[in-house]
């Protein structure tokens, strides 16, 4: 069998936030992250800014972490949501501005069609502000066909390796 681009336990996180000091949360947000119960942080990206993508307000901030894990999907999913929900994160409408979103985009080499946690996530393919972190700490993740697809996207390099700490 081939070897497997992502280990089993390794998972990688999209952050990524449009409102308020969106450094400060995101930063907020990797520490809550390394804080997680069976949860090691093992890399974080640079940070990026882009205009909003199918969304609106001001620009966002993004960056991808990559973790280690022995907790099983859907609690990581809820952990997740519960730093987001700290973070004073509101749904009003979908792709709304917000305070901290954390998605999970991939998992292993996991495939899920379950509607409360899709894997991969289902939209990370045509989105700049996943792929150029991601190929940032796990350059096996993304081809360059899939970096090439996306290059129209507007993205710009805020912050190098550290801005979190
Ligand atoms: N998240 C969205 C929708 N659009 N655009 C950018 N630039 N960054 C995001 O994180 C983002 C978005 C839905 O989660
Ligand atoms: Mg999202
Ligand atoms: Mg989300």
């Amino acid at each position: 069998m081939n070897k497997p681009v992502l280990a089993a336990d390794t998972v990688a996180i999209g952050l990524g936030a449009n409102l308020g000091d969106a450094r400060q949360t995101l930063s907020w947000a990797v520490k809550a992250i390394a804080q997680l119960p069976q949860t090691q942080l093992q890399a974080v990206s640079s940070l990026y800014g882009s205009k909003p993508i199918d969304s609106s307000g001001p620009d966002y901030l993004n960056a991808v972490a990559l973790v280690t894990t022995q907790l099983a999907p859907l609690d990581l999913l809820h952990a997740l949501q519960a730093i987001e929900l700290a973070a004073g994160r509101e749904r009003p409408y979908r792709n709304a501005p917000r305070t901290l979103d954390l998605d999970i985009e991939l998992w292993g080499e996991l495939q899920s069609d379950a509607t409360e946690l899709t894997l991969p996530h289902p939209r990370m393919l045509e989105r700049a502000f996943v792929l150029l972190p991601l190929a940032e700490i796990a350059p096996q993740c993304v081809g360059a066909d899939q970096l090439q697809a996306v290059r129209e996207q507007g993205i710009e390099l805020s912050q190098g390796s550290g801005w979190w700490q």
